[in-house]
């Protein structure tokens, strides 16, 4: 059988989490139109007959002497020291320049076998052709796909080849695993998720999200209807019948710098944090096996980007 570890790496927003999540056909790793938003080497892993690639999705990487962004290319170059293959996405809505020209220099003395994934074919107006040649010329020895992580487009002959290239080896999971992230984890991504995608310009870059508590509570289902517990002598009976269900209760907080960042993801009259709690509510009942009961507040940290041990919790 075979099994690989495969790197993946490109600039920011290139759409690298959301071919990873096409790849799984999970939901692995969370996606935003704004650049930088993964933080963390996180794994998919996709398990077929042929064997098992592990993918570890990696930060843009993009240039900058920013302790955050320095953190996060520090994470892209190690995912790189540690695995079989490198999976390089290349977004053709941009053209190549000096982000992608050090992305190429660094996947050259990749020992491992490099396989290009030209993302974003959907777009009608992609720079296809100045990218292909950028690609053939800076890595011959890589194969190009071109591929769409929105339509699915091209995937199943990248994932093919990929399973080719593979060495033979025995599996690193078990085969129903898709994922190796704690629960509390996922839960924080879910929620910047949701915050980001209600948020713009700079406030994104600024915010994390810390989960306080996390308790799993069996509790009593609600009597269903709005009927008091009339029928007199029935009580008991209809107490024991009621059903109890598993609850995840979860305390967490967004984080932000400023207080008039905290104004923005809160909103007028507590708008906006309401619709986001409402919609990571919502899509984490769809990842764990509980009924999500979400108590999401906003708070301010001055300054958490430049606090080293803060970055290191934070960003690995
Ligand atoms: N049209 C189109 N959009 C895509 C495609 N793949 C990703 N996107 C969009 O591109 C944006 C960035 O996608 P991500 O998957 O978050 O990109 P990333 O490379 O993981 O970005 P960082 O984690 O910030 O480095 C999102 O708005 C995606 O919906 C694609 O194939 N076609
Ligand atoms: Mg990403």
């Amino acid at each position: 059988m075979k099994c690989a570890t495969v790197a993946i790496v490109g600039r920011p927003s290139a759409g690298k989490s959301s071919l990873l999540n096409f790849l799984t056909g999970q939901k692995v790793s969370i996606t935003a139109a704004v650049p930088q938003t993964t933080r963390n080497k996180i794994r998919g892993i996709l398990t077929e007959d042929a064997g098992q690639l592990v993918f570890i999705d990696t930060p843009g990487l993009h240039d900058s002497a920013k302790k955050f962004n320095l953190r996060l290319k520090d994470l892209a170059g190690s995912a790189l020291a540690e695995t079989d293959m490198a999976l390089y996405v290349i977004d053709i809505s941009r053209l190549p320049g000096a982000e992608e020209e050090a992305i190429a220099a660094r996947l050259a003395r990749f020992p491992g076998a490099v396989v290009a994934a030209l993302n974003k074919t959907d777009i009608a107006s992609g720079h296809r052709e100045e990218n292909l040649s950028f690609i053939a010329s800076r890595l011959p020895q890589a194969e190009i796909f071109p591929v769409s992580a929105r339509t699915g487009e091209g995937i199943a002959a990248l994932k093919d080849k990929l399973f080719t290239l593979a060495p033979e080896g025995e599996a690193l999971y078990p085969p129903d695993y898709y994922t190796d992230q704690e629960p509390e984890f996922r839960a924080s991504e879910i929620i910047r998720e949701k915050a980001i995608a209600e948020i713009r310009a700079e406030v994104p870059h600024a915010l994390y999200v810390e989960i306080a508590d996390i308790e799993a509570r069996e509790e009593e289902e609600p009597p269903r209807g709005n009927k008091k517990s009339g029928a007199a002598g029935k009580g008991e009976a209809a107490r024991q019948e009621r059903k109890t269900r598993a609850a995840l209760w979860l305390r967490a907080f967004i984080i932000v710098e400023t207080e008039s960042q905290k104004g923005i993801l809160v909103g007028s009259g507590g708008n906006k944090i309401k619709t986001i709690r409402v919609a990571a509510q919502k899509e984490l009942g769809k990842i764990f096996p509980y009924r999500i009961q979400l108590d999401l507040r906003v708070k301010t940290r001055p300054r958490w980007r430049r606090q080293d041990g803060l970055l290191k919790k934070l960003l690995r």
